[in-house]
């Protein structure tokens, strides 16, 4: 068993699309160990997001994802670092292909709806962040 952690991100919070996404993320056989609910503040999301600091889109990452509610949810199942990346989809939600989550909901290549952590190091990390040691 391996964790990840998923972010529903702002526009699909704003789109009442919670419901939905969880129903898919049970659907695919993961467990919800944690989930809480929060507005990141700015420097939050600065810090969330800091890998990404010196991309050109860095401001306007850090501006959307703190610009509403999100949800948090720390995921388990089996490989579940890559098959919650594979429900995902790419990040830029594309037209053709499986239908995943991002391809469903996804407004563009900022506002695409869900988040997961890349690898089982990262996610434990920010597993951490959003719910602190002992989760
Ligand atoms: P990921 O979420 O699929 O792992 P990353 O490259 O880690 O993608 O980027 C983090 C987030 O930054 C993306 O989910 C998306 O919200 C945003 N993002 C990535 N690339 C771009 C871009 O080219 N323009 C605007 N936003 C982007
Ligand atoms: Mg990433």
């Amino acid at each position: 068993m391996e964790r990840t952690l998923a972010i529903i991100k702002p526009d699909a919070v704003q789109r009442q699309l919670v419901g939905v996404i969880i129903s898919e993320i049970e659907m695919n056989q993961f467990a919800i160990r944690a989930i809480r609910t929060l507005r990141l503040t700015r420097d939050q999301a600065a810090l969330f997001y800091q890998q990404h600091c010196e991309k050109p889109f860095y401001e306007s990452l850090v501006g959307y994802i703190s610009s509403g509610q999100l949800y948090a949810l720390v995921l388990e199942r089996e490989s579940a670092v890559e098959e919650w990346r594979k429900l995902m989809g790419p990040t830029n939600p594309v037209k053709t292909g499986p239908l995943t989550l991002r391809r469903r909901f996804a407004l563009d290549i900022q506002r695409n709806s869900v988040h997961g952590a890349d690898t089982a190091t990262t996610a434990e990390r920010e597993i951490d962040f959003f719910f602190g040691e002992g989760v």
